[in-house]
């Protein structure tokens, strides 16, 4: 395939566009931790400097974030505003271009990077070649639906409290939501990158996803993936 799970971590690698692609940062989630006494230090710095030295490494041009880019669901406040900027101005210096698939935490996201002018292309779906990427929490579009590979994140899927990847095919009840689409079409879904979140277990995931409770891609197929790249069956 030509999406790679880089080992180790949460974060996929597509070579032929010098591309990474992470999913759920959540940005600002340690400060809801904060709020009830408890402090992580430097968590936005630490993911950042994970990330970028991924970037380094395989001279990335491109990242594409799958949604869930903040904690709040509408507006930030002033420290989570200053979070966005450090992690994407950090991502930006390195003269990396930003796409983002917008989650259901991402409301008034445009105004956002407006306000930290940050330049990001910001979109429901983001179409790069045979790929799609959304964040998940809705049904793909029909034009998703003809891609070679579909990139979702959303779930925040671990399994014994370990975050996975899950890779499938297309399922059974495909044709009742869509006149056309690739029969072919791959998905990927990818763990959440913000280590502070909590996780779903995978038995969850299937009632938790609409493309699989709608059957849109099969979870029965599917196969999984610890960070490590171990099958578990
Ligand atoms: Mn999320």
């Amino acid at each position: 395939m030509n999406f790679e799970f880089v080992k180790g971590v949460p974060i996929g690698y597509i070579k032929k566009f010098s591309c990474l692609v992470i999913g759920d940062i959540h940005l600002g989630k340690e400060l809801k931790f904060e709020n009830k006494g408890v402090t992580f230090i430097n968590v936005n710095k630490k993911m950042l400097e994970n990330l970028s030295d991924i970037c380094s490494q395989k001279k990335i041009k491109k990242i594409i974030v799958l949604g869930d880019i903040k904690e709040s669901i509408m507006y930030p406040d002033k420290n989570e505003y200053s979070l966005i900027k450090e992690f994407f101005e950090g991502i930006k210096k390195k003269g990396i271009d930003i796409f983002i698939a917008k989650g259901n935490h991402d409301g008034h996201l445009e105004e956002v990077f407006k306000q930290i002018k940050i330049n990001a292309v910001i979109d429901k779906e983001i179409f790069l070649d045979d790929f799609v990427f959304m964040h998940g929490n809705a049904l793909p579009s029909d034009e998703a639906m003809m891609k070679k590979y579909l990139v979702v994140a959303h779930a925040h899927a671990v399994y014994n409290g370990e975050p996975i990847w899950i890779k499938t095919i297309i399922g059974k009840d495909v044709k009742k939501e869509y006149k056309k689409f690739n029969k072919k079409e791959k998905l990927i879904l990818v763990p959440h990158f913000n280590p502070l979140l909590s996780g779903l277990e995978l038995e969850k995931v299937e009632g938790f996803m609409p493309i699989f409770r709608n059957n849109i891609f099969s979870f029965k197929n599917k196969k999984v993936f610890t960070l490590n790249g171990k099958e578990i069956k």
